[in-house]
């Protein structure tokens, strides 16, 4: 009996383990890896993905996007969620219209298509505050990111609750659901070393409070060396082929999880260009060197509305990418991805399940090529790294022109169909037609009173993050100064100089009410000196200035440290010398009377 008994536990034990891949009805619909690639329903996959993120359009877009990619030839869809619109509030949560991420995953998976969650929830994603709601840094003793007791609390909690929520709607593939990875944290490795021991322990910490979630479907770390346990490192970058030096255990995939299809704008940079010819040379590079999954970032940019861009950044996101700002394809990259997507589908079967080998053909081109010994399956790639002009080179006893830096695929080692140079979509243009239906927009004119002396409530000028708490953008600041008729440099008929330096972002400066100059900063260097003329009468003079800021950072190390706003106030240039009116005494008002 004892035997027996045995047996049983152990026969109960698979099952277990088996039950956790198996739906209802007995089909398959776990995930897993091999070292080839994520193992979807029993079986390798290509994945073609690219990011749509939901807050980005509005509801009524989301099929026709969805669609949109689908033909496109992708098969997942990639989004970020975003923590500070879902929970503006400390406990206040909001899932409502375009923030209805349960709505997004389901028309994925209406559509047939799979689904990645990057939870983050520090996403950056040139989102405010890289999408850690502002009540966070009002936490005291807080540090984001780090092996930090208060942030590891918020942070679980807010990761948990989506998590459940996802299960509960059986939206994880293991449940039948579109969800096939999840992502958690955000390329941390560019900011771990900041942070010194407590990086190490708060991203081991980060990987085991996801796989503690046990979702069914495996978990991903993008720019993670280090990713503990079975948590995949993937790749971020233009050209991963070439950059990814590998995961972090052999029975790994080689997964790309941002391919940036042009680059975001911030106010002041020209348009961004990544021709399709790059873009598909790239992916094609990435395929023929095991990589499994791509993601395009982005594959629809969309729109920041209302307060949600980062500092700096513009409200239109990702235009470039292949489908535009208003979900419009954008050709020839659309369609040149496109033809690229079922170039690559023809060779799945050599690309998953044949062995890999190299080739060289000459000094820049070399042939990387998947076959099954002892069957007909075999597809190859062939890699010109000649940026200046095209050869023919010999493979196979065959002979293929290969235009300058340009990769030719042949799915069956010997016909080409695909070569990344040759574009074969058309090229379009956007144009604008004003709408007859939709031209009731209105603009509204306002003035506004400019405070000539507030109630003092501090020395000092305060911050403007921790004054304007994300509502507004808007901080009047004023002083004033009694200046002696003697201070004034009335001989040589020199105007004093008003000189603020501020950490950012920007800033308007009045004096009695009349309007001196204005300055700002940049996304790369946030902090500016405004530097101007003014005319001092004797007797009281009012400085007033408008703080401006333009949304919170989203990188880099020690966020909630962050701060904005004039530091440093003089004037210049009087008989005295230098008035430093910085612990003058300063009135405040956040907002503007009429916005
Ligand atoms: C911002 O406010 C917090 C309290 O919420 C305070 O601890 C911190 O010192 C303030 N920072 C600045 C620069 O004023
Ligand atoms: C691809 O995988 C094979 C087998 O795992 C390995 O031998 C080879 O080095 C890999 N190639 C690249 C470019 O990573
Ligand atoms: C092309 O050259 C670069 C730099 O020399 C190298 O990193 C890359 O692997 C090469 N690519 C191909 C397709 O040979
Ligand atoms: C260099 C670059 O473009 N990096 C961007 C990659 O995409 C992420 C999206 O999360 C951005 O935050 C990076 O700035």
């Amino acid at each position: 009996m004892a035997g027996k008994n045995h047996v049983f536990l152990i026969a109960t034990l698979l099952s277990l383990l088996v039950s956790s891949v198996v739906a209802h009805g007995g089909k398959q619909v776990g995930v897993t890896y091999d070292e080839r690639s994520l193992i979807i329903n029993g079986k390798r996959e290509l994945l073609f993905s690219g990011s749509i993120h939901y807050p980005r359009s509005t509801p009524d877009m989301w099929p026709e996007l969805i669609l949109k990619a689908k033909r496109g030839g992708l098969n997942v869809i990639q989004t970020y969620v975003f923590w500070n619109i879902h929970e503006p509030e400390q406990g206040k949560f909001n899932f409502e219209g375009p923030y209805d991420l349960v709505k997004f995953i389901k028309t994925i998976g209406e559509n047939g298509m799979f689904a990645t969650l990057r939870l983050g929830p520090f996403i950056q994603a040139e989102w405010n505050h890289g999408g850690l709601p502002y009540w966070l840094r009002e936490i005291p003793d807080i540090i984001f990111r780090s092996d930090n007791a208060p942030f590891k609390h918020h942070m679980e909690k807010f990761v948990t609750k989506i998590i459940d929520m996802m299960k509960e709607e059986k939206l994880f593939a293991s449940q039948g659901g579109p969800i096939i990875l999840s992502q958690i944290e955000n390329e941390y490795n560019t900011v771990q070393l900041a942070y010194k021991n407590l990086g190490v322990s708060y991203i081991q910490w980060a990987g085991n409070m996801a796989l503690g979630l046990n979702t069914g479907v495996p978990w991903v770390m993008c720019k993670q060396k280090d990713a503990p346990g079975s948590v995949i490192n993937t790749c971020n970058g233009r050209h991963c082929g070439d950059t990814f030096t590998g995961p972090n255990k052999p029975n790994k995939p080689s997964l790309w999880t941002e391919n940036w299809t042009a680059q975001f704008r911030v106010f002041g940079d020209p348009p961004s260009q990544r021709s399709a010819e790059d873009t598909a040379f790239s992916v094609a590079r990435w395929f023929s060197k095991n990589g499994s999954l791509v993601n395009y970032y982005m594959y629809h940019g969309g729109t920041n509305f209302d307060r949600t861009a980062a500092s700096f950044v513009t409200t239109r996101y990702y235009d470039e990418a292949p489908l535009d700002e208003y979900g419009l394809q954008r050709e020839p990259k659309w369609g040149h991805l496109k033809d690229l997507h079922r170039a690559l589908n023809l060779c799945k079967k050599a690309l998953l399940w044949g062995k890999p080998n190299v080739q060289k053909l000459s000094a820049d081109v070399e042939a990387r090529f998947y076959e099954q010994p002892g069957t007909k399956v075999c597809a190859a790639f062939l890699a010109s790294n000649n940026s200046k002009e095209a050869e023919t080179v010999k493979f196979r006893g065959q002979e293929y022109y290969l235009p300058a830096r340009s990769i030719s695929i042949l799915p069956d080692c010997k016909n080409v169909v695909y070569n990344t140079m040759t574009v074969v979509s058309q090229h379009n243009s956007r144009n604008f037609v004003k709408s007859r239906k939709k031209n009731k927009l209105e603009w509204n004119m306002y003035s506004e009173t400019i405070p000539a002396q507030l109630q003092v409530d501090s020395s000092l000028p305060k911050e403007l993050y921790n004054l304007t708490k994300d509502k507004t953008d808007y901080v009047w600041f004023t002083t004033t100064i009694n200046v002696d008729r003697r201070d004034m440099n009335e001989r040589k008929r020199i105007n004093p100089v008003l000189r603020v330096a501020s950490l950012g972002h920007a800033m308007v400066a009045f004096v009695n009410g009349e309007f001196i100059g204005s300055a700002h900063g940049s996304q790369i260097e946030k902090s500016f000196v405004l530097q101007h003329s003014v005319d001092l009468k004797p007797g009281i003079n009012f400085v007033t200035l408008l703080g401006t800021l333009v949304g919170l950072p989203d990188s880099g190390a020690y966020m909630e440290h962050r701060y904005a706003g004039p530091r440093g106030v003089s004037i210049l240039g009087l008989n005295t010398g230098t008035l430093d009116l910085t612990s003058n005494g300063w009135g405040h008002q956040v907002w503007m009377s009429l916005v």
